[in-house]
């Protein structure tokens, strides 16, 4: 019996380092009968060719799935395209929302030369703690603190197409020729996207998740009470607010109002709009007339949103789902 990592699922195979060689695997039965779901990144135990065993994952992200992560680095551009607040946001809400460390990348530093773009970044994140790196993959620059942040860690790297993320990992790793946008673009054999998530090593010590995934999720998974978890500054605010399910909005004796001038405009009005996405989820939920009721589970030693439902929905296919199909699974 041997122990190795899922680094790469491709239908029915799955391929697993065992640290020094990779071997073609397939699940046996009998765990596929367990619902045993084996994801990219698990911890398994392998035996001439079949997997026989799972280890229980330190943590995992659904859409794409993959287990036992560090961290996340969210990757933005500071021009082309220009630097959206909200859908950064939105980023560091869902790394939050899976209770992963985030670091925040922020490239094409060498077509910015907005100093007023640059203090208000740091102005806004420091305070809430986050590590920022300023980086050109072209240009190189910034390369040896992303390097440094890479070490001895599993990264996740997310952000909208077009951002960096392949030319980053690239400019630190050549060997592994990524694909980037515009080569592919030239070679007219349309874009090399990577359809399943991949771990990457890029040296002994670290480890990067190659994804197509983990962009643009709305959040209608979650109640809209539930949405300032996600939101450091809110979060703390909202421990005194008189009701607790204020959603600071227009509540009276809400804390977070009360002291509004301490919280970021744009972060508070990606709070608002994040708000009205899961409100379409509330409605869902009431339509659908499911009993369903939000918690607190504490899963792998991390707070996340539990739903409990009475009844199962039939698609299968959005993330919503996905958790509670996780979550009963791990039950
Ligand atoms: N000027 C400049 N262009 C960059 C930089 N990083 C990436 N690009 C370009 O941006 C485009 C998209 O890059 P790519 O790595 O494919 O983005 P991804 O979709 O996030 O993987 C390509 O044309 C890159 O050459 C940078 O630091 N500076
Ligand atoms: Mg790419
Ligand atoms: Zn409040």
């Amino acid at each position: 019996m041997a122990k190795g990592q899922v680094y790469k699922i491709h239908s029915d195979f799955y391929y697993v380092d065992d640290g020094v060689n990779s071997y073609e695997c397939k699940v046996r039965e009998v765990l596929k009968k367990q619902k045993q779901s084996i994801i990219t990144g698990d911890f398994v135990e392998f035996d001439a060719g079949y997997i026989t065993g799972c280890y229980p994952r330190k943590n995992f992200i659904l859409r794409p799935g993959v287990a036992n992560l560090d961290q996340v680095i969210v990757v933005s551009a500071l021009k082309e395209p220009d630097l959206s607040f909200k859908q950064l946001n939105r980023f560091i809400a869902l790394a939050r929302f899976y209770n992963l460390e985030t670091i925040l990348c922020f490239n094409k530093d060498d077509l910015c030369s907005d100093s007023v773009l640059l203090d208000r970044i740091s102005d806004i994140y420091e305070p809430l703690g986050f590590k920022i790196v300023f980086t050109s993959a072209t240009r190189h620059f910034g390369l040896d603190k992303f390097f440094d942040i890479l070490k001895d860690k599993t990264s996740v790297l997310c952000g909208t197409s077009g951002v960096g993320k392949s030319s980053l990992i690239n400019a630190i790793a050549p060997d592994l020729k990524l694909k980037t946008k515009s080569i592919s673009e030239k070679s007219g054999r349309g874009t090399h996207t990577t359809r399943h998530c991949q771990i990457i090593k890029i040296n002994d010590s670290a480890k990067i998740v190659d994804t197509p995934g983990f962009s643009n999720v709305k959040f209608d998974f979650l109640m809209p009470k539930d949405v300032g978890l996600l939101f450091v500054e809110i979060k703390d605010l909202a421990e005194g607010c008189k009701y607790a399910d204020c959603l600071h909005i227009y509540e009276d004796g809400c804390n977070v109002l009360s002291n509004i001038d301490k919280i970021e405009k744009t972060r508070y009005e990606s709070y608002l709009d994040f708000v009205n996405e899961a409100k379409e989820f509330k409605e869902k939920v009431k339509n659908e007339g499911l009993k369903r009721e939000t918690s607190q589970k504490v899963l792998h030693n991390r707070n996340i949103v539990k739903i409990s439902g009475k009844k199962r929905q039939s698609a299968r296919n959005n993330l919503k789902q996905l958790v509670y199909k996780e979550i009963e699974n791990d039950e």
